[in-house]
């Protein structure tokens, strides 16, 4: 954990953005699988972590804010737990470790609502994300789940988003520390992609690897030769020779901040003539756009510059024609890079995107675009300095993609569709960094992860 004094200021500093009443923070409950005692492993809330650093299950916290106080609830282990558990820390202890003097049993907290609201306090609350918080914060509340929604605190909301949105240096160096695991991972993955591999050897070491420095995967990782699939969860392929393997991947740090890194890596070694050509341009892409990256640029702005850059080396090669500019404004480059270009990331690999992607990445000025390939565009708006956000261009050919678009002549004039045809089982290319945003532009956090076509191949053919 950090010390105590970081979660204090971190509430301090919500205390005094939220006018009045109380904030309830419900952590997370353990998550079984088909049964009580055998659980999925234990995540808490990343928002409770924010601002409570406590990673265990069974605790709430509420900050009153009109009378300055902090309590936290839960229970002490019985002697029947500690028989299987071993020792626990008391509740206070806890508390302390944190920054918090009150404690209280969880039996206490739906009495310590009601009298709030009985007193017409405002009760602020984050939508929960989980069916089972759901449920709970609705029992706490006697707020039906369905309604539940309406209840939900945006003021809390935007305050939140706007503290978790800003980095500070040991949430950075939290983030360097789960990069420096996935280094490890990405240039283990880069050793063992060989023909007659099967991608969940390879799926499985980078497990290993993180599991044996105490920490798991930030999201479950896509380590496919169907890299046009955008989130392949598949690792059962056999690989060989000539395929291309999209690796992205990233380890949890310690305190359970994100890493977020993709890698496209030749099985065999080399990359073939096409495959240098076009990871060349989504390599191109995504410098272009780490280089574009500043305070006060809006980054739909930076994903148009890739796309722009994409449709450009996609032209030198045939597959696209036409003013690179024209293209992207008609929608074309969408054929090859249907997602977003990145997305803010912290204690959540999607930053937040559990209280809302639009409260994230957009503003009330900067909405999302509907359109096709843009709607998935997590991220708009300007960033700011101290932002971390990932730069993930890809080029995907995607068969059933090109036979619709093809069958509609769609985009007609900006692509070559017989050209596109001698790439239809490409597969994907995706390169993928964590980039801090600094007060004069950006920086690529973490450990250098071979990205250069030389460095990829040396791995690869290590
Ligand atoms: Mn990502």
């Amino acid at each position: 954990m950090f010390p105590p004094e970081i979660y204090r200021q971190r509430r301090d500093r919500l205390r005094r953005q939220i006018s009045s009443g109380v904030v309830l923070f419900a952590g997370n409950e353990p998550s079984p699988i088909n049964y009580a005692d055998n659980c999925y492993p234990f995540r808490q809330d990343s928002s409770f972590l924010y601002y409570f650093g406590l990673d265990e299950p069974a605790l709430a916290a509420v900050i009153d804010v009109d009378e300055g106080a902090e309590y936290l609830f839960g229970d002490d282990a019985t002697v029947d737990d500690v028989i299987w558990t071993g020792p626990q820390t008391p509740l206070c202890e806890k508390a302390h470790q944190v920054g918090i003097t009150q404690t209280a049993p969880s039996s206490d907290l739906p009495s310590f609502l009601k009298k709030a609201s009985d007193h017409d306090r405002p009760i602020h609350f984050l939508p929960p994300c989980r069916d089972d918080q759901i449920l709970k914060i609705s029992r706490l509340l006697n707020v039906p789940p369905q309604t539940l929604g309406e209840r939900v605190s945006e003021s809390l909301i935007r305050t939140v988003v706007a503290q978790r949105s800003v980095k500070t240096p040991e949430e950075i160096e939290q983030i360097e520390l789960a990069l420096s695991i996935t280094y490890q991972m990405q240039t283990a993955a880069m050793k063992m992609t060989r023909p007659g591999a099967i991608e969940r050897e390879i799926a499985g070491a980078m497990a290993g690897i993180a599991i044996a420095l105490g920490v798991r995967f930030a999201f479950e990782p896509i380590f496919s030769i169907h890299g046009e699939t955008l989130h392949n969860p598949f690792h059962n392929n056999v690989m060989k020779a000539g395929d291309v393997a999209v690796n992205d991947s990233g380890a949890e740090s310690p305190l359970r901040y994100a890493s977020d890194v993709t890698r496209t890596i030749p099985v065999g070694g080399r990359f073939t003539q096409n495959q240098r050509e076009i990871y060349s341009i989504v390599l191109d892409a995504q410098e272009s756009a780490i280089a574009a990256i500043r305070p006060g640029v809006e980054f739909r702005d930076i994903h148009r510059l890739a796309c722009v850059r994409l449709v450009a080396g996609l032209k030198e090669l045939g597959l696209t024609k036409g003013d690179p500019d024209e293209a992207v404004e008609a929608g074309a480059h969408t054929l090859f890079f249907q997602c977003g270009l990145g997305h803010m990331m912290g204690l959540d690999v999607h930053d937040m995107q559990g209280l809302g992607e639009d409260y994230v990445g957009y503003t009330e000025a900067i909405h999302r675009n509907p359109a096709f390939g843009w709607n998935s565009l997590r991220l708009a708006k300007a960033v700011e300095a101290d932002y971390v956000v990932t730069v993930e261009p890809g080029i995907y050919l995607i068969p059933t993609l090109i036979d619709r678009w093809k069958a509609e002549r769609k985009c007609e004039a900006f692509i070559d569709y017989d050209k596109v045809e001698a790439y239809r089982d490409f597969g994907g290319v995706r390169i993928e960094d964590d980039i801090l945003v600094t007060d004069t532009g950006a920086r690529v956090l973490g450990p250098p992860i071979p990205k250069t076509i030389a460095e990829v191949e040396t791995l690869a053919s290590a």
